[in-house]
């Protein structure tokens, strides 16, 4: 069975719908991946044995989801040197705001890579997993080379009437 590279990790099920963004790029560019809830609030546990592990399970980017008070990816980040990508979901009561600042704010040691807010930021989060996989690994440099392409290529050169 192929070594699982990324760790895709949210605080919620409700933050899966978001979150899937970005396991989708992983499955179109065959990047192996796991998913799991872990919540910096409800399940500190879990989160402080995710970290603990990270390196030793050999995974090589952590993509943390979280909305609201979001401190999971800085968590996250302050228990493994794993490069870990936030990804601030969209919320009801502040649009996401709130989740983009509580993730966007790390104090000096301990960075978390921050998305744009909601699944574009969960897609580009799955992209920017791939670059860093892709400076050792060819195979995955070059599915990324093409799945570039191929978005380049798929905007016209003119605007048309809908
Ligand atoms: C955060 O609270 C989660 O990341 C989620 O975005 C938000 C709401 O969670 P639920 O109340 O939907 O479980 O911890």
């Amino acid at each position: 069975m192929a070594k699982i590279k990324v760790g895709i990790i949210m605080g919620s099920q409700s933050d899966w719908a978001t979150m899937k963004a970005a396991a989708d790029i992983l499955d179109e560019l065959g990047i192996t991946y796991e998913t799991k809830i872990v919540s910096a609030h409800r399940t500190p546990d879990r989160l402080w044995e995710y970290g603990k592990t990270a390196v030793s399970r050999g995974l090589s980017v952590i993509i943390a989801g979280a909305g609201g008070a979001a401190h999971l990816p800085g968590m996250m980040a302050s228990k493994t040197r794993v490069p870990v990508v936030g990804v601030p979901v969209q919320t009801k009561a502040l649009s996401g705001v709130d989740s983009l600042y509580s993730i966007l704010q790390m104090p000096k040691g301990y960075p978390v890579a921050t998305m744009a807010i909601g699944e574009a930021g969960a897609a580009n989060a799955g992209l920017m997993a791939a670059g860093i996989l892709a400076i050792h690994d060819t195979e995955i440099a070059s599915r990324l080379d093409a799945w570039r392409d191929a978005l380049s290529n798929s905007i016209p050169e003119m605007p048309q009437d809908d």
